[in-house]
This record gives C-alpha cells, structure tokens and sequence, in this order.
C-alpha cells in the first residue's frame, strides 16, 4: 500500500519533459515540380498551386533540399494545408522556416495552427528563419495546419522545415502540490485505521 501511493505521488509529479515531435516535413522526399497538387505526409492543395523546388529546379536558397514556393506556377496560389491528429488538453507549437521570394517581390503568408493563426510579411531577399506558432487544445481531434501566399503572381515565399511539438509538462506545480499532500494525507488516514 505505501509503495502504491509513493508511485501515485510520483507520477503526479511535474516532469521537465523535453518537447515530442508529433509531426515533421521537410519536403525532400517529394519530387520537385512545378504547379504540384499532391505531396507526400497529407498535404492537400486547392483553389491553385504551389511548387517544389531544390537541387536542380530553381534552387534559390542552396542547402535546404528540397522546399515549397507557396505561389506556384498556374496563376493561382494555392492553398496548402493538412490535418493531423492531437491529444486532449495539450500545449502544441507549430514551427516553420519561412524566406522571401528571392525574385524582387514581398510576400505575405497566412498561417493558421489549431486555434490560432498569424500573417508573415516576407522581404524578397529574407533568408530562412524559423517561426512558431502555439496553441492549446480541447478536445483530442484533427487540427489544422494551413499556409496561403496572398498574390497569385507566380512568385511566392519559400517553405521548409514544418514540425509540431508538444511544450513542457502539462501538470504545473501548483496543481500538484495539494494533489501531493491529499493522497499522503489518505496514506496517514489509512495507517491509523490498522493501528
Ligand atoms: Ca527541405
Ligand atoms: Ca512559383
Ligand atoms: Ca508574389
């Protein structure tokens, strides 16, 4: 019986955990292309399209593999989303590099993650830099991860290195504390009952 509980107290206890990768995408394992509609890991493109591009095809930003141009070649930009699963009541970052056009134009980006959304203003010759997004979830459920270049003329920003992650602990210390001291004082009730 004190085993069990000092095992219940443990495992109540706040864990600096390390963040978890829950998704990941950097593209190379797609074929480059221009005005693509389909993409590996659950992507899906509408209302135009983007392109891929790397070694070999408009390889603007040398050294990143492959990566998208958010305005793809057919006059429409596309839309460029997914949805991945996530638990319950849990803390996510989105985070994505993001680099000008490199062609003379700025760009602006939609971003949307869950609950939450933002816009990027993109100088053309921005290299990439990554950016994060976070937000908590209700329920456990299919959330959202979409990109939009506004324009429509061709020349977007460049996308690369799209990861989800889980924060820190869920259990903050405040919580845990009384959570703490009611099962050791069931631990002492329970004593003085053999006794
Ligand atoms: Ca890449
Ligand atoms: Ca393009
Ligand atoms: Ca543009």
């Amino acid at each position: 019986m004190k085993n069990l509980i000092f095992a219940v107290v443990l495992s109540s206890l706040p864990i600096a955990s390390h963040a978890t990768s829950v998704f990941g995408d950097n593209f190379n394992t797609d074929t480059i292309g221009l005005n693509k509609t389909t993409f590996n890991g659950g992507w899906t493109i509408a209302s135009g399209t983007v392109d891929l591009i790397g070694p070999g095809l408009f390889d603007l930003l040398p050294g990143n593999g492959n990566y998208v141009d958010l305005d793809g070649s057919s006059g429409l930009s596309g839309t460029f989303d997914n949805q991945i699963p996530l638990a319950a009541l849990t803390n996510y970052t989105l985070s994505f590099d993001l680099a000008g056009s490199q062609r003379g134009d700025s760009n602006t980006v939609n971003v949307i993650f869950g609950t939450t959304s933002q816009s990027y203003m993109l100088a053309s010759s921005d290299p990439f830099s990554t950016y994060m997004l976070s937000f908590t979830t209700n329920g456990a459920a299919n959330y959202q991860i979409f990109f939009k270049n506004n324009g429509g003329d061709n020349i977007g920003a460049l996308l690369d290195n799209v990861n989800v992650s889980t924060g820190v602990s869920e259990v903050p210390i405040p919580a845990a504390l009384p959570l703490m001291a009611s099962a050791l004082g069931i631990f002492g009730l329970s004593r003085r009952r053999k006794s």
